[in-house]
């Protein structure tokens, strides 16, 4: 993408209205503009990192078997009724009447409308277990959206809902969410701690929320230094036993810490610090099969409700949380996975027609090799130019400059370390088609 023909709005100074670095960045580095409280645009650049996040969510979903489909935004008031939850939801959901005067919703989560997809479909044990997923907006009518994409009013969520027979098959349903989670994050580069959770309106007695470690994080808390020390690797080939091993470890929110009079962790090894919560998954048994009238028959030939779950994972808050965990002072580091680009190519002299011949030519190269390049062609400063790629934050630099040009030589910098090697364009080519 030539960046003279690209849409990257980035802003010099520091938006007033933002308080946290990651919502500042997202501003600054043009990936996001707020179009109402709590609402915001996705700019392209922003867009292709929520692609990003998305597509790693949406193959550990399918990974763990999960079965994606796509529910509407919009809901009936009948449906949450059913369930008792139209009322008890309270002002966080935002309602609306057609022209018919029929109650309408925008969505703050789809239980009840999963479970009659599910059950207008499924009569029988044969067709269970399953677990079906969007990735879909919702709303949630905040009473204080902040700190950008992290409190939105309107986020994108995936949302998963597990079907299953009885406690057993559901508690491994949950398990299956549960490494899908651990893989996630780690593929993002993120540390995320599993906190046993109290489930809230969504109901049900076991839960668990997925926090990221960081100062601006909403809650606070306890946990065993241990869960620290879980490696990446780990985490990437996680099962049941990883589980056992984590949800072993001591990790509470601060209000259940209090409650608990005989703290397990060892001084010198209960650690406090706040967490950006990034997922939340909640085994209810048949809360909603019960309620909304969902049966299957058994093998016995007897009408029992399924056991569920659901398991949720903030999509766009996501963004945010990896900002807050991955950026320095002059901006976002992008982890390789989630980055809009994988390489900036600057020129850094547009008008000198051998860097701008140069750099032309090695950009087309670049293309056809398939390698994701922002290519700026833009008639600035190359002061300029470094201080915006540093502000996006792509993980490769490529800097051609007239001295380099003259010897047929590149600059390679890694945006994460500083560290500059010069290469001849053929090993730079090479290189980045490792
Ligand atoms: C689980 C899936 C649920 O809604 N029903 C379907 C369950 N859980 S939850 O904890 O309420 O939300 C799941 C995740 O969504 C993100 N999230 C938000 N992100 C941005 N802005 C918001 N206002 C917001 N509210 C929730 C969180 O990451 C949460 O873990």
């Amino acid at each position: 993408m030539r960046l003279s023909r690209y849409f990257l709005p980035v802003m010099k100074e520091t938006p007033a209205d933002a308080q946290i670095v990651s919502h500042k960045l997202m501003l600054r580095a043009g990936l996001i503009r707020q179009t109402a409280a709590g609402i915001y645009a996705w700019l392209p650049l922003g867009l292709r990192v929520l692609k990003k996040i998305e597509r790693i969510v949406r193959e550990e979903q399918d990974r763990a078997g999960a079965v994606e489909l796509l529910m509407p935004t919009v809901q009936s008031a009948d449906l949450w009724r059913q369930s008792g939850r139209f009322d008890a939801y309270g002002p966080e959901m935002l309602r609306f009447p057609d022209r018919h005067g029929r109650e309408m919703l925008y969505g703050p989560t789809n239980e009840e409308m999963i479970t009659t997809i599910f059950l207008e479909a499924v009569r029988s044990y044969r067709d269970l277990p399953r677990t079906l997923y969007h990735i879909q907006w919702k709303f949630r009518d905040e009473v204080r959206p902040r700190f950008g994409v992290m409190r939105g009013r309107e986020f994108l969520m995936k949302d998963a809902y597990s079907f299953d027979l009885d406690d057993e098959g559901m508690r491994a349903s949950y398990e299956a969410m549960f490494v899908a989670y651990l893989r996630t994050f780690a593929r993002m580069g993120l540390q995320a701690v599993p906190v046993r959770a109290p489930t809230g309106p969504i109901g049900g007695d076991l839960s668990h929320e997925f926090h990221i470690l960081a100062d601006t994080g909403e809650s606070a808390l306890f946990y065993d230094a241990a869960i620290e020390e879980v490696s990446r690797d780990e985490l990437l080939s996680a099962d049941t036993s990883t589980i056992a091993r984590l949800t072993g470890l001591y990790a509470m929110e601060e209000e259940e810490h209090a409650k608990v009079s005989d703290c397990p962790v060892p001084p010198e090894r209960l650690r406090s610090r706040r967490g950006i919560e990034v997922g939340h998954i909640f085994a209810f048994g048949s809360k909603y099969s019960k309620s909304m009238g969902l049966s299957v028959q058994n093998a016995e030939g007897a009408q029992v409700h399924p056991q569920m779950g659901s398991y949720g994972v903030g999509v766009s808050r996501l963004m945010g949380a990896i900002i807050e965990a991955s950026h320095d002072e002059a901006g976002i580091v992008w982890p390789d996975s989630v980055a809009p680009f994988r390489v900036g190519l600057i020129n850094m002299r547009a008008d000198d027609g051998n860097c701008a011949s140069a750099a032309d030519e090695l950009y087309g190269r670049l293309r056809d090799a398939g390698i994701d390049t922002l290519y700026d062609d833009r008639d600035e400063r190359g002061g300029a130019k470094f201080a915006t790629m540093d502000l996006i934050g792509l993980p490769l630099q490529l800097v051609i400059g007239p001295k380099g040009v003259e010897k047929g030589i590149v600059e390679l910098k890694r945006r994460a370390t500083g560290e500059r090697e010069e290469l001849s364009l053929e090993s730079a080519m090479a290189r980045l088609s490792e």
